[in-house]
């Protein structure tokens, strides 16, 4: 057993102080530099869908195979976002139960028509019903049971309304018989097509043409893509047309952003979506990545914001238009609500199977059927803390997880005698460090910083220490290399996750602490 020498920010805090759930989650810190190149909203969080309604800004973000589905923010500065809720949050609208990571809620389009919301999306679990379009008064909710519109096998479906009011739903096919972007008018009522689909300009020739988005602007209507593939090759491009239904044609600085090849801190940067802004100005919403150490990036892709202006009535990128703030989003839950806050998700499982309110707050785990579920939340930081605190009555046994997906985890866990921690790399899985004590109520989870043997060396993007607090002292159990749990080593499109399980009865979980460490570098 190995004692870390660091000292644990939330073992310091007194805890009256953060004793309840805070209404702000993203407040700037204090003394910390803005950059156009920190995310508007941090962690996994891709594919952002952005628009406006007045002086309200509202953003959606795939999901994957978690529930509930699609996350939705608003903003009234476009660099500060709070959670509103989640589009998809019953089984009627989304079921992710038999989900492979990774797959299930794919990239949305979120839109303001008529003074209603619609979001579309789609569930790869469930795609020959094809995509799902669900409507609501407020991003708030509730959100509508879904229409289906079938015919549609694909992903990145967009919806837009052309002048007589007729909707299109334009996105990538997947039909070997017309494959690319692709378009048809729809009736949203029924969600039957009411005329033939047709293929749209599908990008300058790269990989993977995806994502497509189609917004007006004066005479003109653009349809803005994603190309290259989400990895590094990833770019933003943009075509346009005298009418909705095209033919568009592509913009000749195309792509208009990307960062492949290029030594930038974001990379992969694409999957966009534009916004007008109230006082007629442009922006653009995308995705991006954050890796570190020899090229690994763990929080998943991530939602920028870029400026926009035009030239000769085609957009020009403005990168660092935006200073964003960093943000502090630390919380602490003592689950006091009846209902669950926004940010609480569980893969595959709704956490409503396996989780109640406790009769004196808290929240109750049960050990769930499904091995890989837990009530998770997404880091949001580079370097942060996570604490969770717990009751384990007589033979609890619950364990505190930070995973990038089924396979690749790294868990401490608590029962009445012995603390442990595992590593789940793949397919292989050992207990590397393990301690006896009793009474232990807090495990932990802290990101650290992972220190090069040299300039140029290689090294991981972070260090991940395990522990648990023993009579308020943090104890170390293990530090493990973090390039294990990240999307360059476990693929996939989603970011890590912190889960709290009970592992064989029922525990009280009774605070679950996440801090931005902001005395670290970032
Ligand atoms: C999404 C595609 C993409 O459907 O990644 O980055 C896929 N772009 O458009 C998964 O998010």
């Amino acid at each position: 057993m190995k004692h870390g020498e660091a000292t644990l920010q939330s073992a310091l805090h007194d805890p009256s102080e953060h004793d309840t759930e805070p209404q702000q989650e993203s407040a700037p810190t204090a003394n910390t530099p803005a950059s156009p190149f920190t995310p508007i909203v941090a962690g996994f969080f891709p594919d952002p869908s952005i628009c406006r309604v007045g002086p309200d800004y509202y953003l959606a973000a795939s999901s994957f195979e978690y529930f509930p589905g699609v996350p939705l923010f608003h903003s009234t500065d476009l660099l500060t976002w709070q959670q509103v809720g989640n589009a998809l949050t019953r089984e009627e609208q989304l079921n992710v139960r038999t989900s492979p990571a990774s797959a299930g809620i794919c990239a949305p389009t979120l839109r303001h028509h008529d003074g209603t919301f619609y979001l579309i999306t789609t569930n790869q679990a469930e795609m020959m019903r094809g995509h799902i379009v669900v409507t609501a008064s407020s991003p708030e909710g509730p959100w509508s049971a879904p229409t289906h519109i079938g015919g549609t096998i694909g992903i990145d479906p967009d919806l837009v309304w052309d002048e007589q009011g007729q909707c299109f739903v334009t996105w990538t096919s997947f039909d070997p018989t017309c494959f690319g972007i692709v378009q048809a008018p729809v009736d949203l009522d029924t969600g039957a097509f009411t005329g033939p689909t047709q293929q749209l300009w599908s990008g300058t020739g790269l990989a993977s043409p995806e994502a497509p988005h189609i917004f007006r602007r004066g005479d003109w209507w653009y349809m803005v893509i994603a190309e290259g593939g989400t990895e590094h090759g990833h770019a933003v491009s943009i075509s346009r047309s005298r009418t909705v239904q095209g033919p568009f044609e592509g913009c000749p600085q195309n792509p208009i952003l990307t960062h492949s090849g290029l030594d930038h801190p974001v990379q992969s940067t694409g999957h966009a979506d534009f916004v007008e802004l109230a006082d007629g100005g442009w922006a653009m919403a995308y995705l991006g990545t954050r890796p570190r150490g020899s090229g690994f990036h763990v929080n998943g892709r991530e939602s920028f914001l870029a400026g926009i202006t035009w030239v000769d009535d085609w957009p020009v990128v403005l990168e660092e238009h935006y200073n964003v703030p960093l943000i502090d989003h630390s919380f602490t839950d003592t689950f006091d609500h009846p209902a669950l806050a926004p940010r609480w998700v569980s893969p595959r499982e709704p956490a409503s199977d396996f989780t109640r309110p406790g009769e004196t707050g808290g929240l109750v785990l049960e050990p769930a059927s499904d091995p890989r579920a837990m009530l998770a939340v997404r880091p949001r930081d580079e370097q942060w803390t996570a604490t969770a605190s717990f009751d384990l009555g007589h033979d609890g046994a619950a364990s505190l997880v930070l995973a990038i997906d089924d396979d690749h985890r790294y868990t401490v866990s608590a029962d009445s005698g012995t603390i442990r921690v595992t590593a789940t790399i793949g397919p292989l899985a050992a207990e590397v460090a393990s301690a006896s004590t009793s009474g232990v109520t807090s495990l932990y989870i802290q990101t650290h910083e992972a220190p090069r043997a040299h300039p140029g060396a290689p090294s991981g993007p972070d260090l991940v220490a395990l522990g648990y607090i023993d009579h308020g002292a943090p104890l170390e159990l293990a530090r493990l290399d973090g390039r294990y749990l990240s999307s360059e080593v476990a693929g996939g499109f989603t970011g890590r996750v912190i889960g709290i399980r009970a592992d064989r009865s029922a525990v009280h979980l009774t605070s679950f602490e996440y801090r931005t460490d902001t005395t670290r570098p970032q």
